[in-house]
């Protein structure tokens, strides 16, 4: 099954599914091998390991090529995080042709003006795109698709502006008349009950994605009893490998010495191992002919 359909399926199957973040092709490989069956490209994450912000800082065909590492890496379907669709309604067009040409399953756009801020900064700030026009760009990037189960995710933002339901549910439903698959609603509050109150409304009419990361203490339960489709993680390998990284750079810097970080560390094999490097030398066996022979070699 190609990894579109795959996606499409994890999301419309009523279950509440599970999908990851990662930010290059090594973190994409470890979420699928932890069993995954979706990868989250995290905005925020690859921007922030780019060492630039989430505001759109890093150029649309940055993010593509990052894209391409994880996709090549990985055999699990990728989602997107494509911030507002890096421009218009033709910017996001052909984000979905170069997307497709790179086997990535799908993308969720959120509506807020490009460029865009991370909505856990000043959310109430952001100014929203106008509906209609959002409207738009989700039709001409539901137009351009050439697999029909390539994947438009779209992300309603009136509760990180304030807004309040009533504007989260006119949004939600003017996308989903316009083709959306999914509705992504994000909330920023600490507990679930925004989340909550807009599932109720809804009432099924397209899959619901939630991303728990500021109501983390919510028990998973709550969301398999509201029928969430899909949980994000959305940034916690970024988060667990700045710590990491921290730690050992500080450590190493006043111990001097490895002789304590060697067992804190991934054995240099795991790296090999997470790269394939066994295929090459396999493929070295079989293709790697006709060398000169060195001197004194049989
Ligand atoms: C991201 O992972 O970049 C997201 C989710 O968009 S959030 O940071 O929660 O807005
Ligand atoms: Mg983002």
């Amino acid at each position: 099954m190609n990894k579109s359909t795959q996606l499409k399926r994890l999301i419309q199957s009523p279950t509440t599914d599970y999908i990851m973040e990662a930010h290059n092709g090594l973190s994409a490989k470890i979420v699928e091998e932890a069993g995954f069956k979706g990868i989250w490209a995290s905005g925020l994450s690859i921007s922030a390991s780019m060492g630039v912000r989430d505001n759109n800082e890093a150029s649309w065909t940055q993010v593509l090529d990052v894209l391409e590492f994880m996709s090549d890496a990985t055999k699990t379907p990728i989602l997107l995080d494509g911030d507002t669709g890096y421009g218009n309604f033709n910017n996001a067009r052909r984000l979905v042709k170069k997307l497709e040409q790179r086997q990535i399953a799908g993308v969720c756009i959120e509506d807020k003006q490009f460029p865009k801020t991370n909505s856990f900064i000043k959310g109430e700030a952001q100014l929203l795109a106008p509906i209609d026009e959002f409207c738009g760009k989700i039709k001409a990037m539901k137009d351009t698709q050439q697999d029909e189960d390539f994947v438009v995710v779209a992300r309603v933002e009136a509760f990180i502006a304030g807004l309040g339901l009533d504007e989260m549910l006119r949004r939600a439903e003017a996308y989903r008349q316009a083709g959306a698959d999914a509705i992504l609603a994000h909330s920023k509050r600490s507990d679930i009950t925004e989340i909550e109150s807009f599932v109720k409304e809804w009432s099924g009419r397209l899959p619901i994605i939630i991303v728990p990361t500021k109501y983390y203490m919510t028990p998973t339960n709550r969301f398999h009893e509201l029928g969430i489709n899909l949980v994000i993680w959305a940034n916690h390998n970024l988060r667990a490998s700045v710590n990491a990284m921290q730690n050992i750079s500080r450590k190493l810097y006043t111990q001097q010495s490895l002789s304590q970080i060697e067992k804190n560390v991934s054995p240099l094999e795991e790296i090999f191992r997470l790269q394939n490097a066994q295929e090459l030398e396999s493929a070295e066996e079989k293709y790697l002919t006709g060398l000169p022979f060195e001197e004194g070699s049989e």
